[in-house]
């Protein structure tokens, strides 16, 4: 079993809403280790380049201007599987067709506000967490679950 490295958001109105506890608190006890973490407040060039993929679709300014609004907290999160398993935590894009018990599900209502990023794949993990963190921000520490969480 492999241990992943994916990055997540959560997003300004997730901050705002005051979900940022909740949110962080189920990746914990899923026993995902944050290996990074910091609040940021996004620049306009950042936003561009974490969202190029979607460059020229009609949700890519809107897109920018929701993640540049209010500050965010950009995290490094490290499990098994992480991309996957994180991506299925957080439920489809659309809140409105996200599975009740996900993150999106359970706490948004509208696709333009959907609480959450997470990276799609090995790829775009790599690309995200060095567009967001530099080597040193990134920590090494065993938590004392993690025994546990394997045979
Ligand atoms: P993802 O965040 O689930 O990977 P993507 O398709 O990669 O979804 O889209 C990136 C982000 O762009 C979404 O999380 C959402 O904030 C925004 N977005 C995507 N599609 C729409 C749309 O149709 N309307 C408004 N915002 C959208
Ligand atoms: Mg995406």
């Amino acid at each position: 079993m492999e241990k992943e490295r994916t990055f997540v958001i959560i997003k300004p109105d997730a901050v705002q809403r005051g979900l940022a506890g909740e949110i962080i608190s189920r990746f914990e006890k899923k026993g995902i280790k944050i290996v990074a973490m910091k609040l940021v407040s996004v620049s306009k060039e950042l936003a561009e380049k974490h969202y190029e993929i979607h460059k020229g679709k009609p949700f890519f300014e809107p897109t920018v201007k929701y993640i540049t609004s209010s500050p965010v907290i950009a995290m490094v999160l490290e499990g098994i599987n992480a991309i996957d398993m994180v991506r299925g935590m957080m439920g489809k894009t659309d809140p409105q067709k996200a599975e009740m018990g996900t993150i999106r599900g359970d706490l948004g209502q509208f696709i333009g506000r959907n609480i959450v990023h997470g990276s799609d794949s090995k790829e775009t993990a790599e690309f995200e967490i060095n567009l967001w963190f530099k080597t040193e921000e990134i920590t090494k520490y065993k938590r004392i679950d993690e025994d546990w969480l394997t045979e």
